[in-house]
């Protein structure tokens, strides 16, 4: 579908064109702007609510900064679509998260605006302040280095560790704090309450308008002058000592908050903070969905809606013919109420995300036993850990790509304490359109390195009920790890009685004579697939689901190695140190040999795409795997008929 952007867009091809128009034109840039993103993602999907929220900020940053000399940086960045269309990706933009279409954030490869490759939240003002000392010491005193950060993504300690160092550096870093009280569900936390706080109270806006009369701004709106900037710092100095502001507390000049979505306002104030050097933070308050009724309505559920008709707001549901199976995560979400039901020591936690994993569900029924803690994975995990030193069983519910960043929580406050949390992680394997930053790619192959971890992934619903189940168990005493991926799981029904699966004990799905394949996960599923097309051929693999990846079933593999000297393992993680390389270590361990085919994610960054198209690129889907056997089996062919 062919999507026309308005006429004033249409002639907008790089901030240089926007900053030709008068001011008096920019409400309707915004206008049009808001309303291609919401013609393009209502059709094409990928995020919304978000970049909704910014579109008179994005204008008006572009608008006053000489981007890309002076450097926006994003943070998350599924917040910049505007910031895509506005900086010559306009025309494609309908390709946004699509195989090799744009990527749905912002990506150094992809355009000079975009200075800082993002995905995972907290890391703009690191990165700009990073920016800003490297111009420093090249002496570009005039640059301007600006970190849009929402209030959830200010709630990491990445953030707080940065703003710490940036108000001792004399530096240009300019962070805009985009306050709209939501992460992706409601945000949380003493920080949100202080924000609010900080916007009601009376002093706050007192001193506010009192610094725009200082400055000669408000009400009579005269221009900006250097003397009126010394003037402006020396009442700023002497209205907000005295006042207990965070952010001035940590030696960053702090200004606002004000309205996000009053343009001229916003140009204003951009224009006059670009005059002041060093560190300073501006608090812009905007409506998440601005714009679009329902979504101001309804903020988490229009975060991501898929497609949707813009005119009724209905969002469109995949329409099937057959019940479909449950996704994995309403899975875990109702399961860990039945366990948390009998057994009185689950408490669970989430960093940011009780919608995406589904804890929101425990969440509201036992609300002092599951928490959603800020997008904040390092504290979930020694949280977690602190819980399990007093005898909690906690499933500490990380998505796959995320846990990156609690690596060291990990390792140093569970595993070597061998405290028994349960990780789920979530969204394990290639996620699909939100690309590399988001693919669970190594999780297999950091966690199957650390001491006294147990590492799993059911194949089906069953299995991870099943799974969940032991994990919980008083007799489990290790940190244990349970991955899946997003979406279906393979069964219409999964409301079984769930059993104990002993550690470290695979499944033999099937006998075969060929050639034995073992997977790990949901994947396996793929693998039982090709075993089927491969049947009409008289080709007979074996199957096994090794449901461990740590410990392994070494009877079974004993069984396996004595058995076939043509192996293929599948998995979907990196084959770099996974459930392949296990198989491998097993195997020279224990000096057997075979031929082993190793099918996983390649050594490579995998980029964006439908998770179909992205595992049929890379061969883990059954067509491959397929041809991955008949492969084997026409070497065992060859083979055996050299020797007769
Ligand atoms: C490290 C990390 N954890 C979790 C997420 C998932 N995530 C994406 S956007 C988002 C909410 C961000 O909230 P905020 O910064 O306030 O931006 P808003 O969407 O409200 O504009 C979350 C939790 C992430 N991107 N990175």
């Amino acid at each position: 579908m062919n999507i026309a952007p308005g006429a004033l867009l249409t002639s907008i091809n790089s901030p240089v064109d926007l900053k030709k128009l008068k001011r008096s034109q920019l409400p309707k840039v915004c206008d049009e702007l808001r309303q291609y993103i919401i013609d393009v993602v209502s059709v094409h999907g990928g995020h919304f609510g978000a970049s909704l929220g910014v579109v008179e900020l994005t204008v008006a940053l572009h608008y006053v900064f000489n981007t890309p000399y002076d450097q926006l940086v994003w943070d998350v960045g599924h917040q910049a679509y505007g910031h895509k269309i506005l900086t010559g990706r306009r025309d494609n933009f309908s390709t946004n998260r699509k195989y090799k279409g744009l990527s749905g954030f912002p990506k150094r490869t992809e355009s000079e605006y975009d200075t800082f490759g993002v995905g995972h939240s907290s890391t703009s003002i690191s990165a700009a302040l990073g920016m800003a000392m490297a111009s420093n010491y090249k002496g570009e005193k005039d640059r301007q280095h600006i970190a849009i950060i929402g209030d959830g993504a200010m709630t990491a300690g990445m953030a707080f560790e940065a703003m710490n160092h940036a108000g001792i550096e004399n530096s240009n870093v300019l962070i805009i704090l985009n306050d709209n009280c939501m992460s992706i569900d409601p945000n949380v936390g003493a920080l949100k309450e202080y924000l609010t706080d900080i916007t009601t109270s009376q002093t706050y806006n007192k001193i506010r308008d009192d610094f725009w009369k200082a400055l000669g701004k408000l009400p009579v709106g005269k221009d900006y002058s250097r003397q009126m900037a010394s003037k402006f710092e020396a009442s700023l100095k002497g209205m907000v000592s005295g006042s207990s502001n965070l952010f001035e507390a940590l030696k960053l000049r702090y200004f606002g908050p004000i309205d996000g979505h009053n343009i001229s306002n916003l140009v204003d104030t951009l224009k006059d903070l670009k005059d002041i050097s060093g560190p300073k933070l501006l608090h812009v308050k905007t409506v998440k969905g601005k714009g679009y009724d329902r979504a101001e309505k309804e903020q988490t559920k229009w975060h991501a809606p898929g497609l949707f008709d813009k005119i009724t707001g209905e969002i469109y549901k995949k329409k099937f013919d057959i019940p479909q199976p449950p996704k994995y995560q309403d899975v875990f979400g109702y399961t860990i109420i039945e366990l948390a039901e009998k057994n009185d020591k689950i408490m669970a936690v989430t960093p940011a995300m009780p919608s995406g994993c589904s804890l929101k569900f425990m969440m509201e029924k036992m609300p002092h036993r599951a928490f959603d803690v800020g997008i904040c994975e390092q504290h979930a995990v020694t949280l977690s850990a602190g819980l399990a030193t007093q005898g909690m069983k906690v499933f500490c519910n990380i998505y796959s790509t995320f846990m990156q960043r609690a690596y060291d929580q990990i390792v140093h406050d569970v595993a070597i304490q061998n405290l028994p949390v349960v990780f789920c992680l979530d969204r394990a394997g290639l996620v699909g359109e939100d690309g590399p930053t988001h693919h669970g790619a190594y999780d297999i192959a950091y966690m199957r390195c650390i001491p006294n971890m147990i590492v799993s992934a059911p194949m089906n619903e069953s299995e991870l009920r099943n799974l969940m189940y032991t994990s919980q168990l008083q007799s489990i005493r290790n940190p244990f790890v349970i991955r899946y991926p997003r979406g279906e799981a393979v069964k219409a029904v999964w409301q079984t009685e769930m059993k104990e699966i002993k550690i470290g004990k695979g499944r033999k799905l099937k006998d075969g004579e060929d050639i034995a394949i073992l997977s790990f996960g949901h994947p396996g599923n793929f693998a039982a697939s090709a075993i089927r097309d491969v049947k009409a051929e008289s080709i007979n693999p074996a199957h096994y689901d090794l449901r461990f990846v740590k410990p392994l079933d070494e009877e079974m593999l004993h069984e396996v190695f004595s058995r076939f000297n043509k192996i293929i393992t599948v998995e979907d993680g990196t084959i770099v140190g996974g459930f392949g390389s296990a198989i491998l270590e097993f195997m020279a361990a224990n000096n057997y040999s075979a031929q082993v085919k190793i099918i996983g994610i390649p050594d490579t960054i995998i980029e964006h795409g439908t998770p179909k198209e992205l595992y049929t690129e890379i061969g883990i889907d059954a067509h491959s795997i397929a041809n991955v056997i008949r492969e084997m089996h026409k070497i065992r062919t060859m083979e055996s008929m050299a020797t007769q």
